[in-house]
């Protein structure tokens, strides 16, 4: 990363001039460490739950949707085949006979140019080669060195066997990568929850009684102390009501939102998808729907002693989200998620939240699922960001009020890492 200019004189010089206002922009937003707040990455300590690599970077469950889009191929066959085998097919289909020129295929583009590998290869030789060759821990820094990233969030289901073993054998220390706990399926599929927690031994029925809430609780507890969660957060459909008549409210309203209160945890909303739209693509098959932003407005005006961090996932909840914003000071609104990271809509969001919100929303998070991509989403991000920010000042500049290289940081480090640190009380260490 390029280092700031430490200079106080430099640093406190009114910019003036639109061109150099931008060049300081650029620099600064590039320099400036990101802390990461939902990601879907782990460290090596994590076993195959580690995903690095050209073969885990080409088999993206994005990039599996869009292969479909430009074959013939049944996806009975193509789930039959091996990881490399999917790769090599993804390969040949979106980067050799088609032009790469979705975000998620240049996204590849992107890794490959950074560690100076080919990307119009014939086939993924070279890069396989490469990748083994890199040891998962000296790898793993490099990377984030390279994507500018100082802090992942992590996302951690306990109801992932492997998972939930490698907490509990205690081997989990890396400091960069935080945990939040998810509580899907908790919140979504309690029939299966109930019968998994009744084999571990806890007091669960079907129906939801104050037996069962307590319990519950007592789960949660227990995971919380192993893995010391910055936040909770579960992902909920575009029909997600708030209050409703179901279990899943019941929990919600019985379980989980005391928990976040009593841990003192923030509680992160990811509303807006549809499992499962197309079963035929798997892991990839799930879609997107419009939501009801009220529910996050009642949930702020009925527990103002929470905090949330919110993202939702159509284009046309995202106005919506910044007024309810407006009005809630515990409603922090993050990222833009999945479908919605590409670059035309991302600059359109984060200019709205700018416009609506000044600095204080988190404009990014990765969703990186496999190490890598961390490099490729936050070069993309970073220019989008430094763009919109760019424009924003030059206006302000044009109203009569330049800004200095000082408060640029100052601004562009509240929105990269600030803001998500004091909402969910991390200390600025990193
Ligand atoms: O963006 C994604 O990778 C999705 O598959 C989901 O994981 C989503 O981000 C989620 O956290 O549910
Ligand atoms: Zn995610």
């Amino acid at each position: 990363m390029i280092s700031l200019v430490e200079n106080q004189a430099v640093q406190a010089e009114l910019l003036t001039d639109a061109v150099k206002l931008r060049q300081q922009v650029e620099l600064i937003v590039n320099a400036t460490p990101a802390l990461d707040l939902h990601t879907h990455v782990f460290p090596p300590e994590f076993g195959s739950l580690y995903l690095s690599g050209i073969d885990d970077l080409v088999t993206y469950h994005y990039l599996i949707a869009e292969t479909f889009r430009s074959t013939d191929l049944t996806h009975a066959t193509f789930w039959r085949m091996t990881k490399a085998e999917r790769a090599d097919f993804i390969w040949q289909t979106l980067f050799v006979e088609n032009t790469p020129l979705s975000e998620a295929a240049r996204g590849i583009v992107t890794v490959l140019t950074a560690f100076n590998l080919d990307p119009r290869a014939p086939n993924l030789n070279e890069a396989r080669a490469f990748f083994k060759a890199q040891k998962p821990r000296e790898h793993l820094d490099r990377v984030l060195e390279m994507a500018g990233v100082s802090e992942v969030v992590m996302t951690n289901d306990p109801f992932n066997e492997q998972e939930a073993q490698t907490w509990q054998s205690g081997s989990v220390t890396n400091g960069r990568f935080q945990a939040s706990l998810r509580l899907d399926s908790l919140l979504n599929d309690w029939e299966t929850v109930a019968e998994t927690l009744s084999r571990q031994g806890f007091q669960v029925e079907s129906e939801i009684s104050d037996q069962t809430t307590t319990e519950v609780r007592r789960y949660l507890d227990k995971w919380i102390l192993l893995m010391r969660p910055v936040y909770l957060a579960v992902s909920l459909p575009a029909e997600f009501k708030y209050p409703d008549t179901d279990k899943c409210d019941r929990l919600l309203h019985e379980v989980i939102l005391p928990t976040a209160r009593e841990h003192g945890l923030a509680l992160g909303l990811m509303i807006g998808v549809r499992r499962g739209v197309n079963p035929a693509l798997r892991s990839a098959g799930d879609g997107v729907g419009k939501a009801d932003v009220t529910v996050v407005e009642r949930l702020c005006v009925e527990n103002p002693d929470l905090r949330f961090l919110a993202t939702f996932l159509s284009r046309e909840n995202q106005y919506e989200l910044c007024v309810a914003a407006r009005k809630f000071n515990n409603l922090m609104p993050f990222g833009c998620w999945w479908f919605l990271n590409n670059p035309s809509i991302v600059s359109e969001i984060t200019q709205e939240r700018l416009e609506l919100l000044g600095p204080s929303f988190v404009p990014q998070h990765s969703d990186a699922r496999v190490v890598e991509q961390l490099i490729y989403k936050w070069q993309h991000s970073r220019v989008l960001i430094a763009e919109t920010l760019s424009e924003t000042y030059r206006r302000l500049l044009e109203s009569g009020r330049a800004v200095t290289p000082k408060e640029i940081a100052r601004d562009v480090a509240r929105m990269f890492s600030g803001n998500f640190r004091d909402w969910v009380g991390l200390s600025r260490g990193a």
